[in-house]
């Protein structure tokens, strides 16, 4: 992979590619292997939003990820898989062995009537079997959907039904530091509402005892036990979709944020090398979990992309103790290590007493993703893990953009705490003022767009292009609007604000304030609530919800434990609100809109500066919210 060596290379590859981008990424893509060439690289517009990357290409991603490197590779180590117990022995799966497990379960899948464009659902821990099943998708040309196992079974449901998926994986259950979470179970629930389910796999990683229904339900090792290790790989255009992965916005339900082939793979790839600039023998950890967008682009295909060999960990940060992190770097000589401020803070919290016995002298760089990174957890990385000689790679993006898009590149681009520094090559980002007015120079701020499309741009959301159009294109006409707000300071590099729509961040995980709302709402007691974020020590952004009841009987602490327990229903534990205000009105202009800013300041605590109230249908209100606040 074409790799940048120097500040000076850098800045010449920014240039060719914002002046040429077709012939800069024509360049990089030729570095893969294609069933069949592309005849253009590109066509584009913003406005329906229609975009074609290396257009007639066709290509299998997986021949990428593994057959192409066998010849050389065939023994190296893809994945060292942790288990979340650390006395359970660690699993090396080599190039080979990938291969095999990969056809396998892609004959499995075949066997079981998936054909190319077909949609599967994964819904699995972070075990290898879980990247398999991805691979074994794209091997046969299957869209798959992953749906991270936190999710509760309503939240499932709605995902399957809307992929219409037609097989799911999963496992009888999970691992999750001493506790076991069901898999099977939660699945079996969602499926009394999916219609489009013809067959479960299902792959034993815990015994947990679970019904398996005739007809429907199969054991993933018996179904592989007799299938050969080889699978042709089935081609596909550039433009076939190869994944669906539902991300929150500010209204409605998640959507099926929609990647396609050809462009997936090039963008994914390139930015890896780059920004982490990966060497062949490095070790490489990514912390994500493969059912958010950071497990999919840099756990599972990148790193495979490039021959590289990837910690995949089952465990949380705080198992056994708060050291698991650092014995595990230790216990591996891993030289890139790439996590989200959350487990910093947190790690940071629990003292250096968990540090200390580490050596981590076979670091080399480190990485941050999910949320702004704030100087403090910033400089305790830089100092307690990276030992003041690891640079720190803040990267920013989005599950819409596939990788990695404004990023320091490692040793090459100088840090600054707090910013993700420089786009890289391919990327026009500019900042535009609320009318969508472009704001330039140096030293400003405004809200993140991004002005030319590059090979990981989503393409639609799934089954539902005009929400696509209306989320990201239209906002800012001829601009893909990122949501989030962004400062660029004297030597313009990009510092990351936060999301300016009605998104929160939950420990690196995006949250929609609605979809809260909503789930709160389904509690019988509860006429409405309105949901908002407020700085929080660890988890970054925490969650405020405030209620209206009908039930001015019922005991106010049962009421709360209930409003938790429905969104644990409806969504899954990380949307659950810190923070339950019961109320006795919201805020709202005369047009009956609830005044969100005004939310916002109480929850954050900025309650000297309340803005403008004169347009408030009731101004009491305010007074009321302000006597009851949570601290
Ligand atoms: C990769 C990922 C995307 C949102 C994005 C931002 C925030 C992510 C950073 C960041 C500041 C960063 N995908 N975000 N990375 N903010 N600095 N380095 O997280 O779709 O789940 O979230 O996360 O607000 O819009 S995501």
């Amino acid at each position: 992979m074409i790799k940048i060596n120097s500040f000076e290379e850098y800045k010449e590859h920014y240039k060719l590619s914002v002046e040429q981008p077709e012939k800069f990424w024509d360049y990089i893509a030729n570095e893969f292997v294609w069933h069949k060439k592309w005849t253009k690289t590109l066509e584009w517009n913003f406005e329906e939003p229609k975009i074609n990357w290396f257009i007639n290409g066709q290509l299998n991603i997986t021949q990428n990820c593994i057959d192409r490197h066998l010849p050389q590779y065939a023994n190296k180590t893809a994945f060292i898989f942790e288990p979340n117990n650390p006395n359970e022995k660690n699993e090396i799966i080599s190039y080979q062995k990938l291969h095999d497990e990969v056809c396998r379960l892609a004959n499995v899948l075949l066997k079981m009537g998936v054909n190319k464009g077909d949609t599967v659902c994964i819904y699995m821990p972070m075990i290898p079997q879980a990247v398999y099943a991805m691979l074994a998708c794209a091997r046969i040309g299957a869209i798959h959907s992953v749906v991270f196992g936190g999710f509760s079974s309503n939240a499932l449901k709605d995902r399957i039904n809307d992929a219409k998926c037609k097989i799911i994986l999963t496992t009888d259950g999970a691992y999750r530091g001493n506790k076991v979470i069901p898999m099977k179970e939660t699945i079996d629930e969602a499926l009394t509402h999916c219609d489009s389910v013809k067959n479960v796999l299902v792959y034993k990683r815990t015994n947990t005892k679970v019904t398996m229904l005739n007809n429907r339900d199969l054991d993933w090792e018996e179904e592989i036990k007799n299938q050969p290790t080889i699978c042709e790989p089935v081609f596909v255009d550039s433009e076939h979709p190869l994944f669906i992965l539902y991300t929150s916005g500010s209204t409605g339900k998640p959507k099926g944020v929609v990647h396609t082939t050809g462009g997936y793979m090039v963008y994914t790839a390139y930015t890896f090398t780059n920004v982490f600039q990966y060497s062949p023998n490095d070790i490489y950890w990514c912390t994500a979990d493969v059912g958010w967008i950071t497990g999919h682009s840099y756990i599972a295909y990148a790193p495979l992309l490039n021959a590289a060999t990837t910690v995949l960990f089952e465990g949380v940060p705080t198992y056994p103790d708060a050291s698991r992190f650092w014995q595990v770097i230790d216990k591996h000589n891993v030289t890139h290590f790439y996590t989200a401020p959350t487990a910093i803070r947190a790690l940071e919290a629990a003292g250096l007493d968990f540090v200390k016995p580490y050596k981590l002298s076979s670091l080399k760089v480190l990485g941050s993703v999910g949320e702004p990174i704030n100087e403090e957890a910033w400089h305790w990385y830089n100092t307690n893990i990276g030992k003041n000689n690891c640079p720190i790679v803040d990267t920013w993006w989005q599950t819409e953009t596939a990788g990695i898009l404004i990023s320091p590149l490692a040793g090459i681009t100088k840090t600054k705490p707090g910013y993700a520094t420089l786009p890289l090559p391919g990327i026009q980002p500019i900042l535009v003022d609320d009318k969508g007015v472009e704001i330039t120079g140096n030293s400003i701020e405004g809200n993140l767009c991004i002005k030319f499309p590059w090979p990981g741009i989503i393409r639609t959301t799934y089954g539902d292009h005009e929400r696509c159009k209306q989320t990201y294109f239209s906002t800012y006409k001829g601009l893909y609007f990122t949501g989030d707000g962004c400062k660029r300071d004297k030597d313009g590099n990009y510092r990351i604000t936060g999301r300016v729509d009605d998104v929160i961040n939950v420990s690196g995980h995006r949250i929609g304030t609605a979809e809260v709302e909503s789930a709160i709402n389904m509690h019988e007691d509860i006429v409405e609530s309105a949901v908002t974020g407020y700085p929080h020590e660890i988890k970054g952004q925490g969650i405020y919800a405030y209620c209206i009841t009908t039930n001015d009987n019922k005991n106010s602490d049962q009421l709360k434990k209930e409003i938790i327990e429905i969104v644990n229903k409806e969504i899954g534990p990380i949307a659950k609100p810190d923070k339950i205000q019961i109320v006795n009105g919201l805020p709202k202009t005369r047009s009956g809109k609830i005044m969100r800013r005004i939310l916002r300041k109480v929850a954050e605590g900025e309650i000297s500066n309340l803005g403008d109230t004169s347009t408030l249908l009731d101004p009491n209100v305010v007074d009321d919210i302000l006597k009851g606040r949570i601290h």
